[in-house]
């Protein structure tokens, strides 16, 4: 069989120089079309502006001290605060919000999963869009986050829309910190002749300790003290309701944990904002942790009322500051 040589088949662009004999030269030009393509593909892939990436230099001890100094710095800076969030859910994160507008109050945002946010990542049933009754519609409008007007309500196309938003904001503020994937385990309780017993701070472990109390020998925990606490700890999840679960076996609050009621929006949304409360001395409670202590009914996939409730909560946190 004729030898058939590929010669000088160098491939520049689409051109093709090549000298092919012998009777398979009809195939030869497909076969060279073909690697043609091949490598334009190839260069066209190639040609994108990450080639070749060069990142700056770095060693390893850097990494370590670029997180562990900043954030041992964070820890004793926040072993103080003046408010003390627990949960970062729509209500938390909405307190939180509130009082990123006074830069003069140090706020630990202290959130048990490695994600904040709580339930307001989906709408309902894991539907994406949320729904917020009016007037709760402002703080969107403070935001930014685009709705669609339905009248008495609106609806955010994604659920997620909002909570970033309101996370990136919160994480942004110079006076708020978040400690994630940190459980608060236990409250700091004092007594005064002024205002009795009254929550003094968090006790806190890494969220994977506190779960895990009972497979390993004693874990102790760490302690942030607040000037005021407000606990949006919401009705389910691993530690729902876990701030008036406290107060109660402390016999801090003489009811029970009546747990909230069946649903029922028009009543829940009201109440939940207006028994967003300081409980006890130095303890404020919002969001569904309202409803897990007062019995009031559930409102399901509406939001509107995390964020009044929410943005309440700081108001009764600096009510309590300025005391
Ligand atoms: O979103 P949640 O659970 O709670 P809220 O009150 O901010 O919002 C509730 C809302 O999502 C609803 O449930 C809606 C309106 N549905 C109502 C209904 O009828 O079903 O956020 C609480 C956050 C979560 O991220 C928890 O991980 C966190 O609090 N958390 C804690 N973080 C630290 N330490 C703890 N002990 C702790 N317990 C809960």
């Amino acid at each position: 069989m004729a030898a058939t040589t590929l010669a000088g088949s160098c491939l520049t662009g689409l051109q093709v120089r090549k000298s092919v004999t012998g009777p398979r030269s009809r195939t030869i030009p497909r076969v060279v079309a073909r690697a043609a393509d091949a490598h334009r593909l190839n260069q066209a892939f190639s040609e994108t502006p990450f080639d070749g990436f060069k990142f700056s230099p770095i060693t390893e001890h850097q990494v370590s001290r670029a997180m562990t100094r900043r954030y041992f710095k964070d820890l004793d800076e926040y072993a103080e605060a003046d408010v003390i969030i627990v949960g970062a859910g729509s209500a938390g994160l909405s307190c939180a919000y509130e009082l990123s507008k006074h830069p003069d109050i140090k706020v630990a945002l202290i959130e048990q999963g490695v994600a904040p946010g709580g339930g307001a990542w989906l709408g309902g049933q894991l539907f994406s869009a949320m729904v917020v009754r009016k007037p709760a519609h402002n703080l969107l409008d403070e935001l930014n986050v685009p709705y669609e007007d339905e009248g008495d309500y609106v609806v955010i196309k994604h659920a997620s829309l909002f909570t970033s938003t309101i996370l990136s904001k919160v994480l942004q503020a110079p006076n708020i910190k978040l400690f994630n994937a940190t459980a608060v385990e236990d409250l700091i309780v004092r007594e005064d002749a002024m205002r009795g017993k009254y929550v003094g701070g968090a006790v806190t472990n890494w969220t994977l300790v506190s779960l895990n109390h009972d497979t390993q020998m004693c874990m102790d925990p760490n302690v942030l003290e607040s000037k005021v606490m407000v606990s949006s700890t919401g009705h389910d999840g691993p530690m729902g309701a876990s701030g008036v679960k406290r107060l109660q076996k402390l016999g801090m609050v003489n009811t029970g944990i009546p747990g909230m009621a069946a649903l029922d929006m028009n009543t829940a949304e009201d109440a939940v904002v207006n028994n967003t409360r300081e409980v006890v001395p130095g303890m404020v409670i919002c969001g569904m942790e309202v409803a897990e202590l007062d019995g009031c009914p559930r409102m399901g996939p509406t939001f509107g009322a995390m964020f009044m409730s929410g943005q309440k909560a700081a108001h009764c946190a600096l009510n309590s500051l300025r005391r």
